[in-house]
């Protein structure tokens, strides 16, 4: 496949699969545009917009926000993109959503990442995120230079709204039951790359490898396992 010049990718994978911490590396190696739908959606819920407000109800019991909304709030910042190569992470989510983004933006790559269940909730229970930039933590696997705090603002860290217990059990069966038919969507398209395992610094080389059939990297950070 030759290498062109703007990549509209999606990454795609389960609750806690390690599609945020994948992103960060894809945008550093490959210079890309990172639109993370969640950091979105924290961001308005912080400003308390009225799309916040709405969002807020729904990602705390852990379901998906209506289609409306989420379509309005990632369309709106795509038309700013397009000048750029761009990386969507949590969106689409649905197949309406998916249908609307196509009819909008081809896309070259769908990158999906296989993570079993079984290690998600462990990880999520671990995480710390600095919510105004979207930065992620774990508190083994990449803790912050000093505990609770963000390494680059030296600003708090917290643990997010919708990271209990219950209600990462309640967004993984949503994502079981509404975003595999996503996946499926995709798939029939024939630009889906399967990633599968425990670690991303194991699924990072094989993602590195296969968005670098599409776009040229600029560097090669190796994350050991
Ligand atoms: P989000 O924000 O899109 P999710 O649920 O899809 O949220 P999440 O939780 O952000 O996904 P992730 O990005 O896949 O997970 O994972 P991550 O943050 O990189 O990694 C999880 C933790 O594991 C981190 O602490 C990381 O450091 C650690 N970690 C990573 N790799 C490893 C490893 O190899 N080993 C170990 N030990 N740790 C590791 O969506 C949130 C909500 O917003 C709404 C929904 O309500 C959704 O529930 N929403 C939408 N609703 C409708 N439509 C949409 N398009 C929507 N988008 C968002
Ligand atoms: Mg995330």
């Amino acid at each position: 496949m030759a290498t062109k010049k703007l990549l509209r990718a999606i990454i795609m994978g389960a609750p806690g699969s390690g599609k945020g911490t994948i992103s960060a590396r894809i945008v550093q190696d490959f210079g890309v545009k990172h639109l993370s739908s969640g950091d979105l959606l924290r961001k308005q819920i912080h400003d308390k917009t009225a799309n916040g407000m709405t969002a807020k109800r729904f990602i705390d019991a852990g379901e998906l926000v209506p289609d409306n909304v989420m379509l309005r709030m990632v369309m709106y910042e795509l038309n700013n993109l397009q000048h750029h190569s761009w990386l969507l992470d949590g969106f689409p989510r649905t197949v309406e959503q998916s249908k609307a983004l196509i009819r909008d933006q081809p896309i070259d790559i769908v990158i999906n990442l296989r993570v079993p269940f079984e290690v998600i909730i462990d990880r999520i229970k671990g995480r710390w995120t600095h919510l105004p930039s979207g930065r992620i933590y774990h508190i083994e696997f990449n803790p912050p230079k000093v505990p609770g705090i963000d390494d680059v603002t030296g600003e708090p860290l917290l643990q997010r709204d919708d990271d209990k217990e219950e209600t990462v059990k309640a967004r993984l069966e949503h994502y079981r039951r509404l975003t595999h038919p996503v996946l499926q969507f995709f798939r029939n398209k024939g630009i889906v790359e399967e990633f599968t395992g425990k670690y991303s610094n194991e699924l990072w080389p094989q993602v590195h490898d296969a968005l670098a059939q599409v776009l040229k990297p600029k560097t090669y950070q190796v994350h050991s396992l």
